[in-house]
């Protein structure tokens, strides 16, 4: 908990730095804005810290919960995730992002995310963000064609580098050499893990070849697809 005359001063420093909605500043790294910590600009949206936590629920997801959920209903649909998520580029979230993340941790099967989702849904952001600043090696803000190849083999995948311009060209940015922000390469990377998941199901001997009916290969696009 973050006394008031912290908040304030948070509240001075944020209106210094910039105002956008959501959770934007941690992003803000490679693009030149000052390391800040996580709590700063998770806080500085949500002035009351404070409040009855729900057991399990991290307290600053919490807070960040508060910020996101714009009309207050207990949950978060999709156009507040969406305004709520900011690239390092100052772009939104893309909506196929958007949408899988809400498959993932809508829980309660209604398209929304309760507290409880959102609270595995920051876990979940926090990770992938420190990954990406992690293989962000030239602090570019963006993750290059090498940049992808590095982290995926330090993830343990052995694409070809095909594919890897392939996944490129499909979710990087139009240019003649596509990066990706934050937004597509954590798309990238947790679709990526859902396939192989699958596939792994099916090859059994871990020979890296399965075979597969074309019921099979139907099903498990329909299921692992996020
Ligand atoms: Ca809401
Ligand atoms: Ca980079």
């Amino acid at each position: 908990m973050l006394p008031t005359k912290s908040l304030l001063l948070i509240s001075i420093l944020h209106l210094y730095y910039g105002f956008v909605k959501g959770i934007p500043y941690a992003e803000k790294r490679g693009g030149g804005s000052p390391d800040l910590p996580n709590w700063f600009f998770l806080c500085a949206f949500s002035v009351p810290c404070t409040g009855n936590i729900p057991t399990g629920v991290d307290p600053e997801a919490f807070s960040w919960f508060q910020s996101v959920d714009a009309d207050r209903s207990g949950n978060i649909t999709f156009k507040e995730l969406k305004q709520a998520l900011v690239n390092t580029n100052w772009s939104t979230f893309n909506d196929e992002t958007c949408v899988m993340m809400i498959n993932m941790f809508d829980k309660t099967g209604t398209g929304k995310i309760d507290v409880f989702g959102f609270s595995a849904l920051w876990r979940f952001v926090q990770q992938w963000k420190t990954m990406f600043h992690q293989f962000d090696r030239d602090r570019s803000g963006n993750i290059s064609h090498g940049e992808l190849h590095q982290a995926l083999s330090q993830m343990g995948y052995t694409l070809s580098p095909q594919l890897i311009q392939l996944i490129m060209a499909r979710y990087g940015q139009r240019s003649a050499n596509p990066t990706l922000q934050l937004d597509r390469f954590i798309q990238v990377c947790t679709q990526l893990q859902s396939m192989t998941e699958a596939f792994r199901e099916k090859d059994t001997g871990r020979s890296g070849n399965a075979r597969l009916s074309y019921e099979d290969f139907l099903t498990m696009t329909a299921t692992r697809l996020i």
